[in-house]
């Protein structure tokens, strides 16, 4: 733990809005444990729980966060013998005080009944949880669910120091995919290329945000395989972002040609899924509904697919019918905060407004957000083309189409399997800012640096 990375005042001042917001009653917030690897020596590393984090500014494994009224503290499980041989001096609970701005406690200390908590999304943190309130955390309570309610509106709208760890993920993830662009070329593999992009996060004490996509088979949504070969000819699709050393998410994916040249059919591919991409970009400013931007971004692929003889007929129709899902399936984006899908541990909860609910239809019932925009939130804007042979395959799927696919079209572009193109997004007081504007984008721009 790096207590240089403390924002004492900042989460004080979380905290107090967050109290604000709970009336007097009383909440506690879980930093959560390791789960091991194998066995437990060997743990994956500790990253906090992000509702902790976000109140106490640092990730302390098995901690607690009790905040009722203006009283609010960290209770610490003291070092264990063997803890100083093993992992060296630990800081002490002054230390800690200091660097969290509240009192700290011994964890045995913690009495808990009737507190209010979010579930850990781990079990050993949610045994821990049922031991400190004698309840299980699972079946959430009233004060539960408003404790979830001001957690979100707390963690929504990003403050000062939060907008600087944004900053400062995209930061980081610029620098991974100059890298990953620069390290490509045919008869590498696509690890090769991950680990240029997460070395640049590695020299920046930065891990990767979530679960790298470096792929030739972009159509595969979340392709987690990194052994595939890149030919000649191919395209490459890294989804990949830094989280910054106070844990804050960058959320980038580019996709660009292995051999350093687009041929003619992706170039026409890669403009249409830019052009989407910018049309939900010119869409994003305080007021917006974020599901308007979703469909502006559709209704830009859908254009570009009408002009490429892909789909015939009425733009709107084919939006309206959901047929651009059947090459953009997903949702244009997400939350993006202290999470990669910000607060989705608490599901359309944090995503959608009050009242606002999924769609059924397929495609935008993949949208994970609909809410109205407002100044300091951050979004990531991230539509794509794809030919997924289970969804181009199936008849009941694409009989939203019927005639108006033209296969014949379709084929030319073969060369095609996954494009996406994604930036992390904040919005402004008059409009909105890419925070991840520096990393090339524009079909010229990929091919010189993958080249240069
Ligand atoms: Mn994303």
């Amino acid at each position: 733990m790096d207590l240089d990375l403390a924002v004492p005042g900042a989460a004080a001042a979380r905290r107090d809005k967050l109290a604000a917001a709970l009336g007097g009653r009383r909440a506690l917030l879980f930093a959560g444990q390791a789960p091991p690897r194998n066995y437990p020596d060997a743990p994956y590393p500790f990253r906090a729980s992000s509702h902790f984090l976000y109140f106490v500014g640092l990730g302390i494994e098995r901690a607690v966060l009790d905040v009722q009224g203006d009283e609010h503290t960290l209770y610490v499980e003291p070092p264990a013998q063997g803890d100083a041989l093993w992992h060296g001096p630990t800081p002490g609970l002054d230390d800690l005080a200091r660097a969290a701005g509240c009192p700290v406690r011994p964890l045995g200390e913690l009495r808990a009944e009737g507190a209010a908590t979010i579930p850990a999304v781990d079990l050993a943190t949610r045994s821990q949880q049922q031991a400190a309130l004698g309840r299980s955390p699972s079946t959430p309570t009233d004060a539960d669910l408003a404790l979830a309610d001001a957690i979100i509106a707390c963690r929504l709208i990003h403050d000062e120091a939060a907008i600087a760890g944004l900053r400062e993920a995209a930061e980081g993830t610029t620098a991974a995919h100059l890298a990953g662009m620069r390290a490509t070329r045919p008869g590498r593999r696509a690890f090769h290329v991950r680990a240029a992009m997460e070395a640049t996060m590695t020299e920046r004490g930065m891990t990767p945000a979530y679960g790298s996509i470096v792929t030739v088979h972009g159509e595969v949504l979340h392709d987690h395989a990194h052994h595939h070969l890149l030919s000649d000819g191919d395209l490459l699709l890294a989804d990949v972002g830094a989280e910054s050393r106070g844990g804050w998410a960058g959320d980038v994916t580019r996709t660009w040609p292995t051999s350093g040249s687009f041929s003619a059919t992706q170039r026409a591919m890669y403009e249409v899924v830019l052009g989407a991409q910018r049309a939900a970009l010119a869409a994003v400013r305080p007021g917006a509904r974020y599901r308007d931007v979703h469909l502006a971004a559709a209704r830009a692929l859908t254009r570009g697919l009408v002009d490429l003889g892909v789909f015939r007929g009425d733009v709107d129709e084919l939006v309206a019918d959901g047929a651009h899902a059947l090459f953009f399936p997903h949702g244009v984006g997400h939350l993006l905060g202290l999470d990669v899908h910000d607060m989705e541990d608490l599901g359309d909860r944090a995503g959608y407004a009050p009242g606002r609910e999924r769609s059924p239809q397929f495609g935008l019932c993949y949208l994970r957000m609909d809410r109205d925009l407002a100044p300091g939130m951050a979004v990531t804007i991230e539509p794509g083309f794809y030919q997924v042979p289970a969804i181009l395959g199936d008849a009941e799927l694409t009989a939203v189409a019927g005639d108006r696919l033209d296969r014949a079209a379709l084929g030319r572009f073969a060369d095609v399997r996954g494009i996406r193109i994604e930036d992390d997004v904040l919005v402004t007081l008059d409009g909105h800012e890419v925070l991840t504007a520096a990393i090339p984008k524009t079909a010229g721009d990929v091919e010189a640096c993958v080249s240069g």
